[in-house]
């Protein structure tokens, strides 16, 4: 099994270093599992004060994230991964979820392209396959949801946890928010444990969990049991042509528009 590799263009690599080296992102990369190339922006600069953005055509505040550093760095990645999806963090991406997650958990090689300023020239898009976000409030730059995607995708490839029935079980592949969980002491702070978690009943117990999970799910994220979650296998709503066009997510049914927003 070769390793899944992650390439990161970014202008703040030095952000990435502790979350990359804590826990299971940390052991599937010592294992050999997940291999991870920060790709500093400023190196594929041209001018001499090595800029990556610049004034908004049409005038408005703040900057845009200049194009050519960026497809440069693309290509110069493409140069030794030619078939590497590349992901857009974006605030206008389609919001990730678990299905999304799995599906890039797949790909041999990603390309992380993390935005800063107001946006990114909006040209970029067409050298892109996805753009997603993660979720609806503002961050100031992709940085953070580039992590968070590497977090959740990790955690997907084969051998990166202990075993494959974990990854099975976890919550957002079974439609339901987790059931309660307890451990040592059985009274803590006048707090007890509910008693069938210590009947050694194991069929009360499943019975337990289960009733736990719907009322919890109803309560907090009815909208999980209503839907059942649908696959989203790719994401890229605009530009169905240009060099992006050909690849696997490019051509969507009409119902992926729509979570898209
Ligand atoms: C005025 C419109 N703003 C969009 C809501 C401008 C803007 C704010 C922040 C444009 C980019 C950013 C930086 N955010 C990201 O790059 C980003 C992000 C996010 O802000 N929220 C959720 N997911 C993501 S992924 C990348």
């Amino acid at each position: 099994m070769s390793a899944m590799h992650v390439h990161v263009v970014t202008i703040f690599p030095e952000l990435f270093a502790s979350p990359l080296a804590v826990g299971i992102v940390k052991r599937a990369r010592d294992g050999g599992l997940l291999r991870i190339s920060l790709v500093d922006l400023r190196e594929y600069t041209s001018d001499r004060h090595r800029s990556t953005g610049d004034y908004p055509y049409g005038g408005g505040h703040g900057m845009v994230m200049k194009p050519e550093p960026i497809v440069a760095a693309l290509d110069a990645i493409a140069a030794g991964a030619p078939h590497a999806r590349r992901v857009l963090l974006s605030p206008r991406g389609s919001v990730l979820d678990h299905a999304l997650v799995a599906a890039l958990a797949r790909e041999k090689d990603l390309v992380l392209i993390c935005g800063r300023y107001e946006g990114v020239d909006e040209r970029v898009r067409t050298f892109v396959d996805d753009e997603i976000s993660i979720g609806d409030y503002v961050l100031s730059g992709g940085e953070i949801a580039a992590l968070v995607l590497i977090d959740a995708v990790t955690r997907l490839i084969p051998g990166a946890r202990g075993n494959v029935a974990s990854a099975l079980s976890e919550s957002f592949t079974s439609g339901t928010l987790e059931y309660p969980q307890y451990t040592r002491p059985a009274t803590f702070r006048g707090l007890e444990v509910p008693p069938v978690l210590l009947s050694g009943d194991h069929t009360a117990i499943e019975r337990w969990r289960e009733s736990e999970a719907q009322r919890i799910t109803r309560r907090v994220r009815p909208d999980l049991l209503r839907e059942p979650a649908e696959s989203t296998s790719g994401t890229l709503a605009e530009t169905p042509a240009g060099p992006a066009a050909h690849r696997s997510t490019a051509a969507q049914p009409p119902r992926a528009r729509a979570r898209n927003r």
